[in-house]
């Protein structure tokens, strides 16, 4: 039975973004805010990134300013790699028929993470197109945020421009340098014209991957916790290296590889591997630390 209407699923064409409720059941979204409660609490006795996900880079990302006290667990990488519930939400849940809805019947997973803004923290996104980061040979791709917290107009929630995933790509080099996101002065434009992706926890912001969008840092003392997947159609191939590598890369979620490429034209610059996280390549400060 599908699970988007006719309404949304024009919505999504239109707009590149849409926002639907109940993507996972009440007990499944329980299971998430445990998994990550005990990560910020394990977080607690560290002091730099730590963990060690497939490509050796830390799986826990912290926030410069990060304390016991005062914990900025900012990023998880690959959280499906380590806890059954969000395998789940990323393999099977409502959330991953939508997206069948929207780019299927054949769609397999890019990467997985989660983005936390834990209240406090300074963590906030420069605006960008996804597919800057990610391209495929086709813009088939949908990055699926799920609300793992109820994100309200002061937690830092997700800016998006309507209708940007029809419009241009733009660069996210400036003077030689990658630095994730597009140029201040477009940044002031489109964060005039955005709009906020608000919702109840368990609610998920389906976003193109062509989509312009960014996010402002938590003002309040909610946290934001955003359990991010990238999917793509089956017949997209990825034209650059996986910026989130993750074991779970290729996995066919719904239908089956239809063993073809198909392609669309554009022209976009190679994005840069992050020696770190992408947090840290938005950051001018952390781009400079040695
Ligand atoms: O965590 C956020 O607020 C933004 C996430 C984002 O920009 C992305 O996944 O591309």
């Amino acid at each position: 039975m599908a699970v988007l209407s006719e309404e949304q699923i024009a919505a999504f064409r239109r707009d590149g973004v849409l926002t639907v409720g109940n993507a996972v059941t009440p007990e499944h979204l329980a299971g998430l805010r445990r998994d990550f409660e005990a990560w910020v609490e394990e977080s607690r006795a560290h002091d730099a990134p730590y963990g060690e996900a497939i490509d050796g880079r830390p799986r826990f990302d912290l926030q410069p300013g990060h304390t016991a006290s005062r914990p900025a667990l900012r990023r998880v990488q690959a959280p499906t790699e380590v806890s059954e519930a969000y395998y789940q939400a990323m393999a099977d849940s409502r959330m991953t028929d939508m997206v069948a809805e929207l780019i299927g019947p054949d769609v397999k997973l890019h990467h997985t993470k989660i983005n936390s803004k834990l209240p406090g923290s300074a963590t906030e996104v420069g605006w960008h197109q996804d597919f800057a980061f990610t391209p495929h040979s086709n813009s088939d791709l949908v990055t699926a945020l799920l609300m793992v917290d109820e994100v309200t107009p002061e937690n830092g929630p997700l800016e998006v421009l309507p209708g940007s995933h029809t419009g241009p790509l733009h660069s996210l080099w400036h003077d030689g340098v990658f630095t994730g996101a597009v140029a201040d002065d477009l940044a002031l434009e489109m964060k005039r014209q955005a709009v906020t992706c608000l919702g109840p926890a368990g609610s998920v912001c389906l976003m193109h991957t062509r989509l312009a969008h960014g996010s402002a840092p938590n003002l309040s003392e909610r946290p934001r916790t955003l359990f991010i997947c990238v999917y793509s159609a089956g017949d997209a191939m990825p034209c650059s290296p996986n910026p989130v590598p993750t074991r779970h890369q290729g996995l066919f979620v719904r239908g089956s590889d239809p063993r073809r490429v198909r392609g669309e034209d554009f022209t976009v610059a190679t994005p840069q591997f992050p020696k770190t996280s992408f947090f840290a390549q938005q950051s001018e400060t952390e781009r400079a630390a040695p």
